[in-house]
């Protein structure tokens, strides 16, 4: 299974946020917690190389607690200002603000000095799918940007008023062209990021199963209703549909109904906080 994703219009949300980035005091950068480097645009780092940045490790309720806390202490170390967030808990916007506004600070001092109260301008992005209408949702306290769960939701920018001094712009999720890591392109594909028209559903959730053999074995036996996960991928998979009922008109098994089923389960968190990348140990 190859996973190629590079729609057109990506092209031209790279063109909009290089055009739009002469707005905006601080990038606001979202990863998913679950895999914040798979999930990070590699052409971010030289898009947004001259703005002060804030990186949110989003979806943090569906990772691992101690993993979501190493990788924030090692962006933290290696000087990036890392936060965890979780769109559903109560607590985290405050913090969330707060490092928005740090971020704006020497900008908001300058123009201090000049007499000039500053409307503070910061861009939301990140790869589709990542949470970043939910994000400004969220801190706003209301549904001002549309969310939605598959990837390709926001389309065009959209400017979103927090208070008369602070402004987010929320904007389409944006890819990179090439994919040559494979294993990225999985994880990427797992999370959700990639539109399940170019992914093969099928082998994709015999991938998890294999992934989650080794990770969480007994959430895996627990949620496919199986006593052993020894057999052949595709067994594991046809034993899954029958334990769980995955089954067409008829009787056969339902193996696309399965992987589909499979995906969203673990998308959704329903096999437990499962991170999908640690940090590198510390030598
Ligand atoms: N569990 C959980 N779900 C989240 C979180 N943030 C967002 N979501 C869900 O993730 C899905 C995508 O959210 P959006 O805010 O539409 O993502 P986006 O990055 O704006 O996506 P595009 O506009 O398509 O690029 C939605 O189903 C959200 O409810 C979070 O912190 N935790
Ligand atoms: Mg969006």
């Amino acid at each position: 299974m190859t996973i190629q994703w590079y729609p057109g219009h990506m092209a031209k949300t790279r063109r909009m946020l290089a055009e739009q980035l002469k707005a905006v005091d601080v990038v606001v950068l979202l990863v998913d917690a679950r895999a914040p480097l798979a999930s990070s645009n590699p052409d971010f780092d030289e898009l947004f190389a001259q703005k002060p940045r804030v990186l949110v490790l989003n979806k943090a309720d569906l990772a691992d607690p101690p993993i979501t806390r190493a990788w924030v202490d090692r962006f933290t170390a290696l000087g990036i200002n890392a936060l965890p967030f979780s769109a559903g808990a109560q607590k985290g916007v405050k913090p969330a603000v707060d490092a928005v506004t740090a971020a704006a600070a020497p900008v908001v001092e300058r123009a201090r000095a000049r007499g000039i109260k500053k409307v503070v301008r910061a861009m939301v992005a990140g790869i589709p799918n990542v949470g970043k209408s939910t994000f400004i949702n969220r801190l706003k306290g209301s549904a001002a940007a549309k969310a939605g769960d598959t990837p390709g939701v926001t389309r065009g920018r959209q400017w979103i008023r927090l208070s008369p001094y602070l402004e987010f712009l929320d904007t389409p999720g944006m890819l990179w062209p090439k994919l040559e890591d494979q294993d990225a392109a999985r994880v990427l594909a797992f999370l959700g990021a990639i539109r399940s028209e170019v992914t093969d559903e099928y082998a994709l959730a015999k991938a998890l199963v294999r992934v989650l053999r080794h990770e969480r074995p007994q959430a895996l036996r627990e949620r496919l209703k199986l006593e052993r996960l020894d057999a052949d991928d595709d067994i594991v998979m046809e034993e899954a549909c029958k334990a769980r009922g995955w089954l067409m008109q008829g009787g056969g098994m339902d193996l696309m109904r399965g992987a589909q089923l499979l995906l969203d389960e673990f998308r959704a968190g329903k096999m437990g906080r499962i991170s999908l990348e640690a940090p590198p140990q510390a030598p």
